[in-house]
This record gives C-alpha cells, structure tokens and sequence, in this order.
C-alpha cells in the first residue's frame, strides 16, 4: 500500500515537472517575443490604406514598426443581399465585410471609429488582434455622429476578425459588423502573385431565401441558428459571374478567408484545388496539403494554393446545402494554357456494358438509346433518361425548386432556343439564368451523356408540361457538341 503511494506521488511529481517545463518555456518564449515586438525601434507614422473585399492592401515592406492610424466609419446602409432582395446592412466603411486592415507586428494603431450622423444606434469594434480588455469594445462605443479613439499595439501576427460588439452582439454581427485584420509578421508574409479577401457569414430574413423587398432581420431564426443565406462577401453572388475573380495558371494565390458567423463554422473548400498551404486558424502554423479547412465563427485562415490548370475553380462551403442552395459559392477563374497531362479534361466517353447487363430489364440509358427509330420512341426513351438523371434537380413535374433549380415545364428559356438548350444538357451551365421571369445562379454539372441520350431526354422533356414538342435528333446533338462549349458561360471542370 505505502509502495503505491510512493509510486503515485513520483508519478504525479514527473507530470506537474514535465508540465511545469512545458508551460515555463512557452512563457519565456511569448514573453520574449512581445518585449521585442514592444522594444523594436517604432519610426514614422502612416495612414492605414483599407481595401473592400475582395481587394486586399499592398504588402508591408516596412522593417520596423511604426503609428499607424486607422480611420474606420460605421454606416448603415440597405443593400443588395440578393437579386430583389434588400436588407439594411451596418457596415464597418460601408460594406460587408467591413474594410481589410494591414499592419505590421509591433506596430502602435491609433484606431478612429467614426459612426455616421445618420445611423440610429451606437457601435464599437472588438478587434481578435488586440490584447486588452474587449479588444477594445468599450473604449470604442460610438454614439451616431460621435467619433472615439485608441489606440493598441498589435503583439501578436496572423489573421484576425474583428467585430461590432454593442448589445445585442448577435444582432450587430448578424447585420454584418466584421471584417479582417492581418497583423503581418515581422519578416513579412512569403511573397505570392494574388491576395483576395473571402468573407463568409449568414444572414437571418424574415422572408426565405429569395423572397423580395426589403427584408428585416429575423431573431427568431438567429437563435435556431436556422440561416436563410450563407454567403461570401456580405450578397448572393458577389464573388461569381461577373464578379469572379480572375487568376492566371503558375501564379500563387493567397485568400484570407475569415468567418463572420455569427452562428455557423465554415467548411471552407475550393473545388478542383488543394491547398498547398493553410496557416492554421490565422496564426502561424502551417499545414500542407489540405483540402478542406475549417474556419470557426469569429476565426480565419491563410490558404495558398498554385493555379496549375486552367478553368474555373468554385469556392465553397463544403456543409453542401449552403454552397448550392444559400449562396456560399465564389469562383476565381483562370486563364492560361492547358495541362494536359495534370488534367486531361474528358478525352473519352464510351459505352460501359459490364458482363451480363445486356439482360437487365431496366434499362441501361445507353443500351436503349440506339433503338429509338421515331418521336414516340425517343420520348419514352428520354422519359427514361429524365427520371435517371434530372428529375433530383428539376423534380417530377419539371416544375424544378425555386431559388435553385430552374423549372422544364413551360420554360421561356428551354422554348426559345433549342441549341442552347441542348449546349446546356451537354456542358452544365453556370451563371445567371432568368426562366419564366426568376433568376437563377446555380450551377448544373456536367453530365457526361452520349448524344442519343442527350437528343431523347430533350424530346421527352420539349413533349412534356406545356413545352413546344420540338423534336430533338442525336444529329442535331452532334452539331452542337462540334461547335465545342460557350465561351461566355464557362462549362465545369
Ligand atoms: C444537379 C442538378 C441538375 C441536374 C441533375 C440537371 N440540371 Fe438542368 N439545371 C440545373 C441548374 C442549377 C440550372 C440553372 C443553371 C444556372 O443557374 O446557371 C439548370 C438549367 C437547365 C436548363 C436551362 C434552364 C431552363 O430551365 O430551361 C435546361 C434546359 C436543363 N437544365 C435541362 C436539364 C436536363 C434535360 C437534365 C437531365 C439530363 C438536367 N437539366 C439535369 C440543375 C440540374
Ligand atoms: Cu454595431
């Protein structure tokens, strides 16, 4: 029994020793560093150049601190939260996410919080680089008109969020008070070609996704964390379309991806890329080889990946329905040469009949379509092909869902055209799309059919539902597949 004990007491000395050495060498370290930071010579003083997303600030090519003095303003403004959809967003400079911040490790912030006149409520900025109480919360609060000052030096370097904190905290994030600020490292950040700025958050409506008009926020749906958009850079598609960013193959790209919530973590992934670099929750660890990373609410992360292929490249959510039913979704599309031998792109598409599947008695959509000798053929075939491939999307009666997938029954879209129509069927579609006067910016994928199924499923769906019975030939299919993809509606790779 005594033995026990002795044993039990040695074994808990080691630990509290082996702990004891652990944290005393982490103290030292941070502590050291901070003096430094502190101790550093700090010279000059500048103004803070602040950026909208996606736009980040130059690099800092300073080698010692200096004052620096940012000049932030709180407006409230009614905004673009989707197409027909307004909502009166508080900004941080005017938009969401709030203006990017860039300093330098040890640098002195004199910090400017203006609130506008016009705004109807107070506000203040908790910014996660600052060490001191609230980040600064209280010694920022800002009545409208009212401009307040302090200031803090930045000890720590990484990525951080900021945010309104003024009660109700939820209420002000969720209206889109936070934004990024990077406190760069004394030795700099490893040069790269391109720096963007990726926010995401979520908005509470009381209407659902896509209903128009102005649309206030909704507390209830707040506290059920139950968001009716997830979105990148504070609206529906302001990181898509025209509004993509844009890239070239062999440049580097660095996103500062920050989370806004207020409720939901991010799975932030970009489709068809792997993060060659992740600085870890913002800070300086550094993972490779990643493919998905999370970003927590009120956290950030540094991705840096190289463009080796050509195409565009989808920036998501990977927590799918938010990317492809709430908005979560950027694209940075990149030009450049091909890279055949990194991705071929599809260089074959061929008939895959594995032994004994001849027999099966539903059918196999490629082994029928070669029988359809007449229009009724083709629709029963392409009714085949419907029910197989799109009916997840554009449901049973082709009436398709609204504010995602597009409907097939009486569509203006699929009417006027029938080459476009078919090009869709054949190489996806992405961008905006107005069918029977509603907007849609989804993508459909790229299905990969051959011709005779692509030439049946279009009869049976232009012979359904009110449609204008158009006929749809697999020649016909041929002569649009050789006229190659269009350039204006970039197919997926
Ligand atoms: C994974 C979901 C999905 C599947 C499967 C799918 N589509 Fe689509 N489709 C969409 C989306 C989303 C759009 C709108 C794309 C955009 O917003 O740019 C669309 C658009 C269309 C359009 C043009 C708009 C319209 O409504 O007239 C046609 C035609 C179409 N699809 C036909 C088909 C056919 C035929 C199939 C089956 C062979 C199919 N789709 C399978 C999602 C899908
Ligand atoms: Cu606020």
């Amino acid at each position: 029994m005594k033995k026990n004990l002795t044993i039990i007491a040695l074994a808990t000395a080691s630990v509290l020793m082996l702990a004891g050495c652990g944290s005393d060498r982490k103290l030292n370290s941070v502590s050291s560093a901070k003096v430094e930071a502190v101790t550093e010579t700090m010279q000059g003083e500048e103004i803070a150049v602040l950026t909208d997303a996606p736009n980040v600030p130059p690099p800092i090519t300073r080698n010692h601190p200096t004052k620096v003095i940012v000049n932030l303003e709180v407006r409230e403004l009614v905004k673009r939260l989707a197409d027909g959809v307004d909502y009166t967003f508080w900004t941080f400079g005017g938009s969401v996410p709030g203006k990017f911040i860039r300093i330098r490790e040890g640098d002195y912030v004199e910090f400017h919080l203006a609130n506008h006149p016009d705004s109807k409520m107070p506000h203040n900025i908790d910014l996660h680089a600052v060490t001191g109480p609230g980040g600064g919360a209280a010694s920022s609060f800002t009545a409208p008109g009212h401009e307040s000052v302090f200031s803090f030096t930045a000890l720590n370097p990484g990525i951080f969020v900021y945010h309104c904190a003024t009660a109700p905290v939820g209420m002000h994030i969720a209206n889109g008070m936070y934004g990024l600020i990077l406190v760069e490292p004394r030795e700099g950040l490893p040069s790269v070609d391109r720096e963007l700025y990726v926010m995401q958050s979520e908005f509470y409506t009381k209407g659902a996704y896509g209903e128009g008009g102005l649309q206030p926020f909704d507390m209830d749906k707040a506290l059920r964390e139950e968001a009716d958009y997830v979105v990148f850079n504070g609206s529906v598609g302001a990181m898509t379309g025209d509004n993509a960013a844009s890239a070239k193959v062999g440049e580097t790209v660095r996103l500062f991806v920050g989370n806004g919530g207020p409720n939901l973590v991010s799975s932030f992934h970009v489709i068809g890329e792997i993060f060659d670099k992740v600085y870890v929750e913002g800070g300086s660890f550094v993972n490779e080889n990643v493919q998905t990373t999370m970003v927590p609410a009120g956290g950030a992360a540094m991705v840096q990946f190289k463009l080796d292929v050509p195409g565009t490249y989808i920036l998501v959510d990977h927590s799918i329905f938010r990317a492809f039913n709430k908005g979560a979704i950027g694209m940075i599309k990149v030009d450049g040469p091909e890279a055949e031998l990194l991705y071929s792109g599809k260089t074959d598409d061929r008939i895959y009949q594995p032994e004994g599947s001849a027999v099966q008695t539903i059918p196999g959509a490629s082994k029928l379509q070669a029988l359809a000798q007449n229009k009724d053929e083709r629709i029963k075939l392409g009714q085949v092909v419907y029910n197989q491939v799109c009916i997840a999307c554009h449901q049973a009666e082709g009436q398709g869902i609204p504010h995602a997938f597009p409907p097939l029954a009486k569509s203006d879209y699929l009417n006027a055209d029938v080459n476009r129509a078919i090009s869709t069927v054949l190489h996806g579609l992405t961008g905006k799309v107005t069918v029977n006067g509603a907007t849609f910016e989804s993508i459909m994928p790229l299905l990969g059919l051959p011709d005779e199924s692509v030439a049946n499923v279009l009869t049976y769906v232009y012979n359904q539902w009110d449609n204008n019975g158009t006929e749809v030939t697999p020649d016909m299919v041929k002569g649009v597949r050789e006229a190659g993809s269009p350039p204006a509606q970039g197919s997926l790779h």
